[in-house]
């Protein structure tokens, strides 16, 4: 029996008071999807098997470089965290694995995997962290870590990376994704060529030590912490390091890590295509990296991204297995919230895609018919699949209405009664 912070009777008596609507929703839409020919119950039981990792550092409050408001009950340590992540997985029922940050969540590995066993819960992707510096590190990465011009800082971000990749194999990770902040200020403080010389050579050691079934991920972003150059600063480079690493080396594409308007569904449609997409980190954003909660300002665009995986699983492209992560930082919200929404927006995404009539969509694509293939996608993106969500969360024991549920549980107040406040926190970002 797991050992859950949320009383399965509190879930009971919130889903007891919303069930009959539901019923009366999903027949509805049952009804209206029939006369499109698709079956509700198979789109159904596809969102119940889509989930997608929560961020540890997520469920700790974020803040800028100008102010970081906690919250009250913020988590202390990653036990507290790995509790507030069951609670999102409790209700939502889509996000049964958290993705773990070292240093920050560093403890002993069986105690993390006895405390997640407890919890029914699993760990995703491992996350390195070279882009700060731990207190007792003997060499800084304020000029850059991989790609440092001095052997012995590159040396020490390499084994930090394999500490990494051992923590992950003691806890059942099978992952590791890279993000380094390395880059430049000033152009002409670094030579693109022998930095990005360096930085492959680095994560070529790392590689040397990735498990034959794990995965290595490199993630690119235009630029923060380096304001004028970044060692990794988009696909294209990324494309290179995992062709040039090997099999087991793939791209991770974080939503908010592009320029203003660039073509995501594209990149992401472009890496599929030749093998090379490691996985997301799903957020939103207006002007860049604002880690903004997934599908709360360009919920369209995360469709079309959705558009773009669920065409490949149409087409059977082997090996596809993207890992689906969430990388958001709350300001302003109850971290929790904010990850139970984004997880439901995120399963929204996938739902109104699997609703494209692929087959109509080809044949307008190959009859030059835009208006009309585009019509095929909005059509599929205007369906209200919130019945389709909240029955598969229902059939999993999770809540019809997941927010209102937690609300109801006054989960946050009873944390913050055991929780005393923190100045600054643990994990909570950059
Ligand atoms: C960098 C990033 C990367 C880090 C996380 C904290 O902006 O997206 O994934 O690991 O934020
Ligand atoms: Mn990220
Ligand atoms: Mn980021």
């Amino acid at each position: 029996m797991y050992d859950l912070r949320m009383s399965g009777d509190l879930i009971a008596a919130e889903n007891a008071a919303r069930e009959g609507a539901l019923k009366n929703d999903y027949e509805a839409l049952g009804a209206n999807l029939a006369r499109r020919n698709i079956d509700i119950e198979a789109i159904t039981a596809q969102v119940a098997q889509f989930f997608v990792a929560v961020p540890s550092w997520g469920v700790g409050t974020g803040g800028t470089r100008f102010a970081r408001f906690p919250g009250i009950g913020e988590p202390r340590n990653i036990f507290d965290k790995l509790d507030d992540c069951a609670v999102i997985q409790q209700l939502t029922r889509a996000t049964p694995n958290v993705s773990l940050h070292i240093p920050w969540d560093k403890a002993n590995p069986k105690e993390l995997k006895a405390k997640a066993e407890a919890l029914g819960l699993g760990f995703d992707a491992m996350n390195s962290n070279t882009f700060s510096d731990a207190p007792d590190q003997p060499h800084s990465y304020k000029f850059g870590s991989l790609s440092h011009v001095d052997l012995a800082v590159r040396a020490q971000a390499v084994e930090h990376n394999i500490e990494c990749i051992e923590i992950g194999e003691a806890i059942g990770s099978k992952a590791l994704t890279v993000w380094v902040g390395d880059g430049s200020n000033f152009p002409g403080q670094s030579n693109f060529t022998r930095s990005f010389e360096r930085y492959l050579a680095a994560m070529g050691e790392i590689y040397k030590n990735l498990p034959d079934d794990w995965r290595i991920f490199s993630e690119h972003k235009m630029y923060e912490p380096a304001f004028y150059s970044s060692v990794v600063q988009d696909w294209g480079t990324n494309y290179l390091i995992a062709s040039m690493l090997g099999p087991k080396a793939f791209c991770l594409v974080d939503l908010g890590h592009h320029a203003p308007n660039t073509n995501i569904e594209m990149i992401v449609a472009r890496l599929i295509q030749f093998g090379k997409l490691g996985g997301f980190h799903f957020n939103d954003s207006k002007y860049g990296d604002d880690d903004l909660d997934a599908g709360a300002i360009e919920p369209y665009r995360l469709f079309l991204v959705f558009n773009e995986l669920v065409d490949a699983e149409h087409r059977g492209v082997r090996g596809f297995h993207p890992a689906h992560m969430i990388d958001q930082s709350h300001n302003v919200t109850d971290p929790i919230e904010s990850l139970i929404s984004s997880a439901n927006e995120i399963r929204r995404a996938y739902a109104q895609a699997l609703l494209v009539d692929r087959e109509a969509l080809s044949g307008y694509q190959d009859d030059n018919d835009a208006l009309m293939a585009s019509e095929t996608l909005k059509r599929a993106y205007r369906t209200d699949v919130e019945p389709i969500l909240a029955e598969a969360r229902r059939r999993a024991g999770g809540a019809i209405d997941p927010v209102a549920a937690y609300r109801a549980s006054g989960y946050r107040r009873k944390v913050g009664d055991e929780r005393p406040a923190v100045k600054g926190g643990s994990g909570g970002i950059v």
